[in-house]
């Protein structure tokens, strides 16, 4: 099955599928839908009539489009098991869930471009009011995180490889350092991050690899 995948290499939810799938192992095309705000090739006719919330990353798969990386990250572990990304005790499979759900559902989608467009044209917010609040709630979710699950007994968050939460939060990690967010007041998710980098599968999938030339 050739799996392709409609990516941005800047985008951390897309950036959550190509960490999955290097893991595995599984080839992918990717195919990439322009953000940038000068070009916003997402809001587009063609890409918008494949994916009608005109947000990446989808994946085609029999000749479906289907966007929600969450989503999509459970049918990739359903239809390629090995090199699990869930652990296998229920218990911890809900704590990797619990964590990656803090990043994909509490943290990220307030800083969307889309939210922060509303921010700036519809409540006037400026760039420091934006900043602010794009650093805010970054704080907000690192901070519950490294509170509930900084002390831990294994390589990883969840055991002894990555899992759905490393494969949600180095994206994350990703974005609070490219708009200067203080991460020094989490340093265990910074020594997640950084054990996770030494990772083919992530180095593979970072942005700067995942660019096109
Ligand atoms: N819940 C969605 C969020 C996808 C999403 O918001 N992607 C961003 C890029 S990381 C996007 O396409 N934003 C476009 C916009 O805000 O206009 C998922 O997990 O796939």
């Amino acid at each position: 099955m050739t799996v392709k995948v409609y990516d941005y290499w800047r985008s951390s939810a897309s950036y959550r599928l190509r960490i999955a799938l290097h893991l595995k192992g599984v080839a992918f095309e990717a195919i990439q839908v322009d953000l940038h705000p000068d070009r916003k090739e997402h809001q587009g006719p063609a890409y918008r009539s494949l994916n009608p919330q005109m947000r990446v990353p989808a994946i085609e798969v029999e000749g479906e489009t289907i966007g929600q990386s969450m989503a999509i990250l459970e049918w990739i572990e359903e239809t390629w098991p090995h090199n699990p990304i869930l652990p296998t005790a229920p218990l911890q499979r809900l704590k990797a869930r619990a964590f990656a759900d803090t990043i994909a559902c509490d943290v990220h989608p307030l800083n969307n471009p889309s939210v922060l467009n509303e921010l700036r044209f519809t409540f006037g917010a400026d760039q420091d009011g934006i900043s602010n609040w794009y650093a805010d709630w970054i704080r907000r979710g690192f901070s519950a995180l490294e509170a509930r699950y900084g002390s831990r007994s294994s390589e990883f968050l969840f055991g002894e490889n990555p899992t759905i939460a490393e494969i949600c939060l180095v994206p994350q990690i990703y974005n609070a350092r490219r708009f200067n967010v203080d991460t020094s007041d989490y340093p265990e998710l910074v020594q997640i991050d950084a054990q996770c980098m030494e990772l083919e599968a992530f180095q593979k999938a970072s942005p700067e690899a995942s660019k096109p030339v």
